[in-house]
């Protein structure tokens, strides 16, 4: 008991290192069940609002799954997901809405912000600089339990239950989540990549998280050399 006691702390420790990923991306480079990153919040909920931004680059054929968060309550507690091509469904405690004909580009990387507020109970996506409709999906608290925030993969139970089907194949930067609601100006700016107030519950710039599986942290291919 000791000893695992130990191990506990230990573990815990090493793998609370926070690293600036500026510039830098995730690679997903294989279609399988496996590769998945795993995220430490800042913060824990319950939340009466919440962001999330973050960007994308895929050949998005189909199911991908671009940020999925459980709870031992909900498997898609807080979830953003593309059944095919061209549509995004956000997912809150296991509800589901869809937004169609957002402009989200192969090949390119695309900025994605997804809000929800408890007080009105709207939702909305922000795909390149296009506005979705604002919808009204649920209005309690949210993620009032303990987290698992996931990319890469889609959750079906706590930290698993992953399905090679519904895995992110591509790049992914630049996440971030707040437990407020990004004003559209904010969020302007950060599709434009300028400067923004970086997430309050997960922060590209100071990330806690650990790679699985054969996930790759590589710099950015930019065009100017
Ligand atoms: C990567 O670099 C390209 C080219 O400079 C740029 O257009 C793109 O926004 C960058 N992506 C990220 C996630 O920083
Ligand atoms: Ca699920």
């Amino acid at each position: 008991m000791k000893m695992l006691v130990v191990f506990l702390v230990l573990f815990r420790g090493s793998s609370a290192m926070a690293e600036d990923l500026f510039g830098k991306v995730f690679v997903f480079p294989s279609v399988s069940a496996l590769p998945h990153v795993v995220l430490t919040p800042d913060k824990e909920g319950p939340f009466s609002a919440a962001t999330v931004c973050l960007r994308s680059f895929t050949d998005n054929k189909g199911k991908t799954s671009l940020f999925s968060v459980a709870t031992p309550s909900y498997d898609n507690a807080f979830l953003l997901y593309q059944p095919v091509k061209g549509t995004f469904r956000v997912h809150i405690n296991n509800k589901a809405h869809d937004f169609f004909d957002l402009p989200d580009h192969p090949h390119e990387w695309n900025s994605i912000c997804w809000t929800w507020e408890k007080s009105s109970g709207l939702t909305q996506l922000w795909v390149n600089g296009k506005r979705s409709l604002r919808v009204k999906m649920f209005s309690d608290d949210i993620l009032a339990e303990k987290l698992s925030i996931i990319i890469g993969q889609e959750q079906d139970t706590f930290g698993g239950g992953f399905d090679e089907q519904q895995c992110f194949v591509g790049e992914l930067s630049d996440v971030h989540m707040w437990d407020l609601v990004l004003d559209s100006c904010e969020i302007q700016n950060y599709m434009k990549m300028f400067s923004f107030t970086p997430g309050n519950v997960l922060n590209w710039r100071e990330l806690t998280y650990k790679e699985n599986n054969g996930v790759l942290v590589k710099e950015n291919q930019s065009k100017d050399c």
